[in-house]
């Protein structure tokens, strides 16, 4: 036999046996091998049909699946804080991600250690940015008052009128995520607390960095409501601090003067303080307001898509103070923060709103994330 007729048959040998079943495979192997495939494709197209709002791929880390499907939005509560709640009506929603806590100092931390990114708070207002707030022919502010700036909950030592929720806020020069209650405060001891004065173009700025993005107004109350049908709270019909337990971050005592403080926290907690709701979320009711995506309008409710609704396409929100732009740009905020309690502000309910401009920080108004099922 010559080499080359020698080497012929030798790859020939060599093709046979990569083609043959292994010599010690055992017969029969590459049926059930087959049966094996056919069931995980049957399987996971069963898994499909019966759980059509199940997990897509992998978990992402710290994050929890929300389930597609159709829930009840908004409520019939006729307390007037849920004026732009109402009505109630269902809508359908597909499954995605949500973050189980809100983004903490620690984690927008490594944002801007990554980015370089300044907030909004940390720059100097133009004044063009206040004007847009406020109705023409306005006078401008002065010079002297274009610093960087947030707002802070300042809790007063008399007695003050309700009427006016600036007697209790404060355009405080120097107050940013870093320094909550302007300067001389700090995160050092808070690292694992909500991250505050973030305005929502800073959320949104995070988020993208992140590879995720803020949620719709919809899916944050499908999340909050945890899969409970009808509750008037994130955990059930319990109230917050019954048999004891205080079950989330709020205010307790006449506010805004007298805090007992019987949660815990004056201001924010730790997230992960209180039990999570049944969907594993931590502090979506209380702690800090949530960002999410949708643009502001109280009306939305009425002519709202029934299916993955994305908000209206600008904002309005008639309830400005004097000399303010119903049209400035506001985005919704939901979850109610450490201030809210049921005698002051209830909006901590799963189907309670709240809005704010989208250049503005604030001491009580963080966020959280979402990402989509890919
Ligand atoms: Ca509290």
């Amino acid at each position: 036999m010559s080499k080359k007729s020698r080497a012929r048959q030798q790859l020939a040998q060599a093709t046979a046996a990569d083609t043959a079943p292994a010599a010690h495979a055992p017969r029969g192997s590459w049926k059930w091998l087959g049966l094996l495939a056919l069931g995980v494709v049957v399987g996971g197209g069963a898994y499909l049909l019966l759980n059509p709002g199940g997990p897509r791929g992998p978990r992402p880390p710290g994050m929890v699946w929300i389930p597609g499907g159709t829930f009840t939005m908004g409520t019939k509560d006729a307390n007037p804080h849920f004026f732009d709640a109402r009505p109630e009506h269902d809508v359908e929603i597909d499954g995605f991600w949500m973050d189980e806590t809100e983004v903490t100092n620690a984690q927008f931390e490594e944002f801007v250690k990554a980015t370089g990114y300044v907030t909004v708070a940390e720059q100097k207002p133009t004044k063009e940015q206040i004007m847009a707030n406020l109705q023409p022919g306005v006078p401008p502010p002065p010079d002297d008052k274009l610093v960087p700036a947030s707002l802070v909950f300042r809790q007063p030592d008399d007695p003050i009128p309700w009427a006016d929720e600036m007697n209790w806020w404060e355009w405080l020069p120097g107050a940013n995520w870093r320094h909550p209650e302007g300067p001389g405060s700090g995160i050092a001891d808070r690292m694992n607390h909500p991250v505050v004065h973030v305005c929502w173009k800073d959320a949104d700025a995070y988020c993208k960095w992140a590879g995720k993005r803020l949620p719709t107004e919809a899916e944050w109350e499908r999340a909050a409501r945890g899969g409970l049908v009808g509750k008037t709270y994130a955990w059930g019909d319990e109230l917050p601090g019954d048999g004891g337990t205080w079950r989330c971050n709020i205010w307790q005592g006449p506010s805004p003067k007298i805090n007992t403080k019987a949660d815990g926290h004056v201001r924010t907690a730790p997230v992960k303080s209180y039990p999570p709701n049944g969907y594993g979320l931590y502090d979506v009711a209380g702690n800090v307001w949530e960002w999410c995506s949708d643009w502001y309008a109280p009306d939305y409710y009425l002519n709202a898509p029934l299916k993955n609704p994305q908000g209206p396409a600008g904002s309005f929100d008639p309830r400005v103070r004097e000399n303010e732009n119903p049209y400035a740009p506001k985005r919704v905020m939901r979850g109610g923060s450490f201030l809210c309690s049921d005698g002051f502000c209830s909006r901590y309910k799963p189907y309670g709103r709240g809005q704010g401009d989208d250049d503005t920080g604030q001491s009580h108004v963080g966020f959280r994330c979402a990402k989509d099922a890919k």
